[in-house]
């Protein structure tokens, strides 16, 4: 039996609502095969991150090793990656092995504030892993730190998008999670020409942990199957839309997003 391969390069949430888990999961759910490159292991629940404990850069060089050895990706995504080092190597290896498909979650900060990225970090992403995104797919507060400009009217957003399409993302979707509209979510989509904007109702919900690392996994796994960047982010945003609206009561704070919603029940 062929199948289509997605490989997750991130963090290991030991919650399983965000990270490696929440990636693997929704690969598993779009039927797409996937593999893992851990960066570190947290030890965190619904409540927040306890510790952060990075894999020594060897034993991360050998799973990006092995994998290329043998395993060609048909997309790949990057999440939690934890230091401007790591960053170098894993933008090393991916150029060693050709690999396409590059969806870049250029993740910082864990919801309760834990930062999982070094501040001294940002630079190495904007030199080595924007140029290799074909998607990259920051948040809010993300898309400000990596372009410096403040994101709070249609303008800002227009300007943000064109700076990280400068740095080399060959489409840029900044998500509106963290934008105050009225009772909507609207995700902005640049490619360096048009604009599209894709709009949803707004989910009243404390259960979203893993919400930024479900949407690019889905859209990872969409890139996976050969569809167009469009059609990926259209598919992957219905996924996660889904995966709110029916977000998972386990915990005691921001419970994970339901990863088998959409398989499920479906989008309305
Ligand atoms: O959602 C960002 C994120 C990414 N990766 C790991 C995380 C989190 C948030 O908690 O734990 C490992």
């Amino acid at each position: 039996m062929k199948v289509c391969k997605a490989l997750t390069i991130a963090g290991s949430d030991s919650g399983g609502g965000a990270g490696i888990q929440a990636d693997l999961k929704t690969f598993q759910e779009f039927g797409v095969y996937g593999m893992s490159v851990i960066t570190a292991v947290t030890a965190q629940n619904t409540t927040g991150v306890q510790g952060v404990y990075p894999v020594p850069l060897e034993g991360l060089e050998q799973q990006l090793e092995s994998i290329g050895n043998d395993l060609t990706p048909d997309a790949l995504k990057t999440g939690m990656l934890f230091s401007g080092e790591y960053i170098e190597r894993i933008a090393f290896y991916i150029k060693k092995f050709s690999w396409k498909n590059i969806v870049v979650d250029p993740v910082m900060i864990a919801k309760g504030g834990a930062e999982l990225l070094g501040v001294e970090a940002l630079e190495a992403m904007q030199k080595h892993m924007l140029p290799l995104a074909k998607v990259v797919t920051p948040n809010i507060p993300e898309a400000e730190a990596l372009t410096g400009i403040k994101i709070d009217t249609a303008e800002s957003k227009v300007e943000a998008a064109r700076v990280l399409f400068d740095q080399g993302a060959e489409y840029v979707v900044i998500k509106g999670g963290h934008m105050d509209e009225e009772g909507i979510v609207t995700d902005f989509i640049y490619d360096g020409e048009g604009i599209l904007e894709l709009t949803d109702k707004r989910v009243d919900t404390k259960n979203t942990h893993g919400t930024g690392c479900t949407f690019s996994a889905a859209l990872t796994a969409e890139l996976a199957y050969g569809k167009t960047v469009e059609s990926a982010i259209e598919q992957a945003k219905k996924y996660i839309q889904t995966a709110i609206e029916h977000g998972i009561d386990v915990g005691s704070g921001h419970g994970p997003v339901n990863h088998f919603a959409f398989r499920r029940i479906g989008h309305e």
